[in-house]
């Protein structure tokens, strides 16, 4: 039996644009999600669109109750900028009784609240004035920002500004499966800039409303791993690491950006524009705890060609590494390696100070999940997600015992939902959701697994 620690936060999230549905009524305005699919639905796998995602808008009541039942005493959803403020600047008053109402019955059953502000949904008021790449999306931000804290903030006590912003960065701005899905290294790295820029200006408003409660982020991070010794493998994995990990990851706790990054962009003339005092209220206003979403590690290689000139595109530093004895997770294509788990949790007691930090994502994902279904008890028998889940918490244990602050763990996610470009192809919940059957949950063997986890604090082995 593992024995985590007291009050240890046991969870899901999930993410507006994701679980809510009613994505284009009740006040709200389209997001870049809403606009590419009306432009071009054949982009979406099985041209499943963000219209009605898993219904949570409607279903909300019920689905507080359902997690207990899970054994969830938290849950991290995020708040719809484009459904709070739908031209940017006039609060939507049925925005408000809803997210009250919701947050209200999380409280209600026993779930602690942990509300994130954006999750990939850029409003498409702000995407036509330039979206990430203008300056004048971080004042929106945090406007924006300082909207929620007044609005909800006797609700909240854990914020974070967004989740794994180097997402939108690369999906949006280097490999196309993000809108505006164009590719250019330069502006990727502005509007990495800019959304750093933007969660330090919401950190900021938070401080000074004196806002209640803690204010964090969420990153993806896993550390890099090299093929092998050489120098070229290893400057592989330390630029990867620099421009994947530290470039969030150190402003936001440690309040500068790495001098090797900056180095970096400086010789391949990639430096973003910034403004005066920047530098000065990224170190004022780092963070009170992290998340840290985990699935795969990343692996990688010198690159084959040796770049001639400027880089023009991170492939130009590392390139990816498929280590031949790796296990599989077969029904997403992703790497299992629970190992890099007490890994990420070292690094946050050596190199950033042993800050808290939760992991906020962790998960499998399957497709075609209905093949499990077991007729006799109605249920998805997903020992393949527990088998994972204890893999990855034996690890996480063994870092906490080392040491390192870990305060929860939350697996993606809840009910099943819609997920970008592949739709509903990978299911993760801990209920199944049957589309095609007014949204109707059931829950998987995982949840009554994941319950006595939550219930006992204990993992057994
Ligand atoms: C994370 C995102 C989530 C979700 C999850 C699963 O990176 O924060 O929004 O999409 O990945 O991804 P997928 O559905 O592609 O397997």
């Amino acid at each position: 039996m593992l024995k985590f620690p007291k009050g240890f936060l046991w969870g899901a999230a999930t993410s507006a644009p994701q679980s809510e549905g009613h994505a284009t009524s009740n006040g709200k305005t389209p997001t870049t999600w809403d606009k590419w699919y009306e432009l071009d639905p054949t982009k979406f796998t099985k041209n499943q669109g963000p219209e009605n995602t898993s219904n949570m808008y409607d279903m909300y009541r019920e689905d507080a109750k359902l997690m207990p039942q899970v054994g969830m005493n938290s849950f991290r959803t995020s708040i719809s900028w484009a459904r709070l403020l739908p031209d940017g600047q006039t609060v939507n008053p049925e925005a408000v009784a809803f997210y009250r109402s919701y947050f209200e019955e999380l409280h209600k059953n026993k779930v602690k609240p942990i509300i994130n502000l954006f999750h990939f949904d850029m409003p498409w008021w702000l995407m036509e004035k330039g979206g990430w790449e203008a300056r004048e999306s971080v004042e929106a931000f945090a406007f924006y920002a300082k909207t929620a804290f007044e609005l909800f903030g006797d609700l909240v006590e854990m914020w974070t500004t967004f989740n794994e912003p180097i997402v939108h960065v690369e999906c949006g701005y280097l490999y196309g499966y993000h809108y505006p899905a164009i590719h250019d290294f330069k502006k990727a790295i502005q509007v990495g800039y800019n959304t750093i820029m933007a969660h330090t200006m919401a950190v900021k408003n938070f401080r000074e409303m004196k806002a209640k409660g803690q204010i964090g982020i969420i990153l993806n991070v896993s550390p890099c791993y090299s093929r092998g010794e050489t120098e070229g493998d290893k400057l592989a994995a330390k630029q990867a690491d620099l421009l994947n990990t530290k470039s969030f990851l150190d402003p936001a706790v440690l309040g500068q950006f790495p001098q090797e990054l900056v180095d970096l962009l400086k010789e391949n003339e990639l430096l973003p524009t910034t403004q005066q005092g920047d530098k000065e209220a990224v170190s004022t206003n780092t963070v009170d705890f992290i998340g840290l979403n985990y699935y795969q590690p990343r692996r990688v290689q010198e690159p084959v060609q040796k770049l001639v000139g400027k880089a023009t595109d991170p492939s130009d530093f590392y390139a990816p590494y498929v280590w031949p004895d790796r296990k599989m997770n077969v029904y997403r294509g992703w790497e299992i390696y629970p190992e890099a788990l007490y890994d990420v949790a070292m690094m946050m007691k050596n190199d950033y100070d042993n800050m808290p930090w939760f992991v906020s994502e962790n998960g499998m994902g399957v497709a075609e999940e209905e093949r499990f279904l077991d007729d006799e008890t109605g249920m998805i028998q997903d020992d393949y997600r527990i088998e994972f889940m204890k893999e990855h918490l034996e690890q996480l244990h063994k870092g906490i015992e080392a040491g390192s602050q870990c305060f929860g763990y939350q697996t993606w996610t809840f009910v099943d939902c819609w997920s970008w470009l592949n739709g509903y192809t990978n299911r993760y919940g801990f209920y199944r959701v049957e589309l095609d059957n007014n949204y109707k949950r059931t829950m998987k063997k995982s949840g009554l697994w994941f319950k006595e986890l939550s219930e006992t604090n204990r993992l057994k082995i």
